[in-house]
């Protein structure tokens, strides 16, 4: 197989793309359809500060990689969640922090949970959740942490890894069970619902994760290969399963599924009503906004907030129960 610009010997043939491409020419596509992406969604502009949430996995080590040789003002965010299950956490920071020291010119924000908060991720679910549904709690407090370190830090944008194969996946759970309140705000860019909030936005939203792996491969980037303790199992590795399965068979099935869906809803073709929210306002401790009255679900997992305050917290507002 040769490359299709130069002649030489490829490394990379993309079936769903019809393109075979030696090293350098892959790079080159790689980085110039990243470009794209982010230009097509309008995600953010040359001189916007970017925060780039980085787990120590391919995906968001070659999404900053790519941000930084593109002239972006990227700097990276890692959450040191206290994972020890094969010292998935230290192994994984280790990656970050190696990453980060090649890269001089941009800035490392480390938010260790326990060193902040008293409990890593799995204390917290043991002691508040029984000890169940782990990924939701670690969804809440990273959610919290990147809003938090976005608004600190002036940054327009927080961009994650997310690359086809997680949108894919995660439009076919949500088109199984019709979940039209998530159909609705499915997209490459997630925008700020909340003065001062960072919009969020999804850079590989178009790269099959083939494609996010071979990048950090040809370029050096040394990332963790284990996944998370916690995904293993999970619904959305079934379904990514799924979608290979089409794919294999059906080659640019999974970009078809996920760029027909963003038009669609573009053209205005299908329709997908929002769920109706209770109004958001500034959580009375960190000032995150919240549909709760008083405190925001962060706070009451972290501060366990007592009686009296949760009352005071409730004075004047009649509306929503304190859960
Ligand atoms: S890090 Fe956290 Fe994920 Fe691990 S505990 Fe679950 S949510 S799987 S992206
Ligand atoms: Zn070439
Ligand atoms: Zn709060």
């Amino acid at each position: 197989m040769r490359c299709r610009k130069c002649g030489k010997e490829a490394v990379m043939n993309m079936r769903q793309h019809k393109l075979a491409l030696c090293r350098d020419h892959y790079i080159e596509w790689f980085v110039e359809r990243t470009e794209k992406t982010i230009r097509l969604y309008k995600m953010f502009r040359r001189e916007d500060k970017i925060l780039v949430a980085v787990s120590g996995g391919k995906d968001s080590l070659s999404l900053w990689d790519v941000l930084l040789r593109l002239g972006y003002k990227a700097d990276g965010m890692y959450i040191n969640l206290g994972i020890e299950h094969q010292g998935y956490s230290q192994v994984s920071l280790e990656k970050v922090k190696q990453f980060a020291s090649a890269h001089p010119e941009a800035e490392l924000h480390i938010v260790d949970i326990k060193a902040l908060y008293g409990r890593s991720i799995p204390e917290f679910a043991r002691e508040s959740w029984r000890g169940q549904r782990v990924c939701a709690l670690c969804g809440l407090v990273k959610r919290h942490e990147m809003n938090r370190l976005a608004i600190e830090g002036g940054y327009y944008a927080i961009a994650t890894g997310h690359n086809l194969d997680d949108e894919a996946a995660a439009l076919l759970g949500n088109v199984l069970r019709w979940q039209t309140g998530y159909l609705a705000r499915q997209g490459p860019v997630l925008p700020s619902d909340y003065p001062g909030l960072a919009r969020k936005v999804k850079p590989f939203c178009r790269m099959y994760e083939r494609e996010t792996a071979a990048y950090a491969l040809l370029m050096g980037i040394d990332y963790i290969y284990d996944e998370c303790p916690y995904a293993v199992g999970s619904t959305s590795i079934f379904y990514k399963n799924l979608l290979n399965q089409l794919e294999r068979n059906s080659p640019g099935s999974k970009l078809s599924f996920y760029l027909s869906f963003l038009q669609a809803k573009e053209e205005g073709r299908v329709r997908f009503k929002e769920e109706e929210a209770p109004p958001l306002h500034a959580c009375q401790r960190c000032g995150q906004p919240t549909t709760a009255p008083g405190y925001c679900a962060f706070c009451r997992l972290v501060y366990k907030p007592s009686k009296e305050e949760v009352e005071a917290a409730l004075e004047g507002s009649t509306d929503v129960e304190f859960a």
